[in-house]
């Protein structure tokens, strides 16, 4: 059962090459944090980059959303994430025809296979997307996280599109880091991280769909390894404050469930 691994036997055991980093980095660094930087501004980005930077394994983008994007974006935010040790994760929900999704992965002002070595995709297509993800130009090594459960009041997925979607899964474990998902879905899957976003302290919902769950309550009951927090810390006062202060209530919380 994975919730009773610890992150660097599990290292050991992933098939995907950047879900091992992942692992690696999670154990050295003590940390499960994934910081979703949704902010649309470039240079805001970047600082708020190098402030958590120490303090998370992950930084989840929507690149889209930045208005000022310019090319020359990519080239600092890699230097930060090389020098602080997290990985660069565009959450772009690919979605379409095989053919599609290879030029919105490689092409386009984002270039998104050059530079993010984690991406997220929707099954719901099929496995076309794993097939092109698998075969673009781009870095070697990456990986995707499938979305098999989502945190939104009012989502249209069910238990049998989860489960046909932790199938698909199965079938590229080369390729596949992880699952997004709300709960322990895959317990016989050591190798594979499970990403949960909804998660913050002060607030239960959004003023649109969003739910959370506490950090503690995603990490000791719903199976949570990697937990995405973004305006948890963005809105925040002081960024770097409040991405160590998720890093440690889920590192915590985390030591405690391998304990049992
Ligand atoms: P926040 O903590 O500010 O609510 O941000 C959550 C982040 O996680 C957003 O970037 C959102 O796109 C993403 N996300 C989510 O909230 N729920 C899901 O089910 C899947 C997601 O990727």
């Amino acid at each position: 059962d994975r919730l009773y691994l610890s992150f660097a036997e599990r290292a050991k055991i992933a098939k995907n090459p950047i879900a091992a980093k992942l692992f690696q980095i999670m154990a050295t660094k003590q940390t499960t944090l994934c910081l979703a930087a949704d902010l649309t501004d470039s240079t805001a980005l970047l600082n708020l980059a190098e402030q958590a930077g120490p303090h998370i394994c992950a930084l989840k983008t929507h690149i889209d959303i930045v208005d000022d994007f310019h090319p020359n974006l990519i080239k600092p935010l890699r230097e930060i994430a090389n020098r602080h040790n997290f990985i660069l994760f565009e959450d772009r929900k690919f979605c379409d025809i095989g053919k599609t999704i290879e030029l919105q992965y490689s092409k386009g002002i984002y270039k998104i296979s050059t530079w993010a070595q984690l991406v997220t995709a929707h099954a719901l297509l099929g496995k076309g997307v794993l097939e092109v993800i698998k075969k673009s130009e781009g870095l070697e090594k990456r990986g995707v996280f499938l979305l098999a459960e989502a945190s939104c009041s009012g989502t249209l997925i069910d238990a049998k599109y989860a489960k046909s979607t932790m199938k698909m899964a199965e079938e590229y474990p080369e390729l596949v880091a992880g699952i997004v998902c709300q709960s322990p879905m895959f317990l016989n899957q050591p190798g594979l991280i499970q990403l949960t976003p909804g998660v913050q302290i002060d607030n239960k919902s959004d003023d649109v769909d969003q739910q959370y769950n506490s950090p503690e309550i995603v990490v000791t009951e719903k199976g949570c390894d990697i937990a995405v927090v973004g305006r948890g810390i963005t809105k925040a006062a002081d960024a770097a404050l409040a991405a160590e202060k998720y890093r440690k209530i889920l590192w915590d919380a985390y030591l405690q469930r391998i304990k049992k």
